[in-house]
């Protein structure tokens, strides 16, 4: 019903939405990892970029190895919770375990920015809370996104990304 279209009541699923995600690995071959959940992420995510490699030291929980991280863009038809879920399952069979807060880990697979939507539930929150002050994140983030805004603060993430030291972020 094309009506339905034009007036913006569309059905959720039939919806693209733009999305921004940002990875990290440090446990096994990590480029390898990295590489293998960006092809997971295509069955569901229309690519369009993937920033260069970032190796990083470890925020939050500094004695484990250093990471490699990485952002990439794209568009996808699943809503925001049903990418986080297909995000998690990716991490789980990726053999990702359970393990403490910000500890070591073979992939994790954040969403950073999905459309505008500001949303803070306790699983589902995005734009990803700690996103600004992460220098691992916005580096690469910044290589393929510098003039999209962050919907909570207004800002670029090159505005963003210049409030940053950069230390411990090497581009590879
Ligand atoms: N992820 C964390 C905590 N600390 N540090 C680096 N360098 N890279 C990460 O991806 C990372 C981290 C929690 O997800
Ligand atoms: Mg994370
Ligand atoms: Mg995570």
């Amino acid at each position: 019903m094309p009506g339905y279209e034009q007036q913006g009541i569309s059905q959720t699923s039939t919806e693209e939405h733009q999305v921004y995600l940002a990875l990290g690995s440090n446990l096994g071959d990590r480029q390898a990892n990295l590489s293998a959940a960006l092809q997971r992420l295509r069955e569901s995510i229309e690519l369009q970029r993937v920033s260069s490699l970032y190796e990083t030291e470890p925020v939050g929980y500094q004695d484990q190895p250093l990471f490699y991280n990485i952002a990439c863009s794209g568009t996808t038809a699943l809503s925001a919770q049903e990418l986080l879920d297909r995000a998690k399952t990716i991490e789980q069979e990726m053999g990702r375990q359970p393990n403490f807060r910000n500890g070591p880990r073979p992939i994790d697979i954040d969403i950073l920015l999905f459309d505008h939507l500001i949303t803070t539930q306790e699983r589902l929150n995005i734009p990803h809370p700690r996103m600004r002050e992460r220098a691992f994140v916005l580096a690469p983030l910044v290589e393929i996104a510098p003039e999209i805004i962050d919907p909570v603060t207004g800002l670029t993430i090159q505005a963003l990304a210049q409030r940053l030291s950069f230390e411990g972020v090497t581009k590879l």
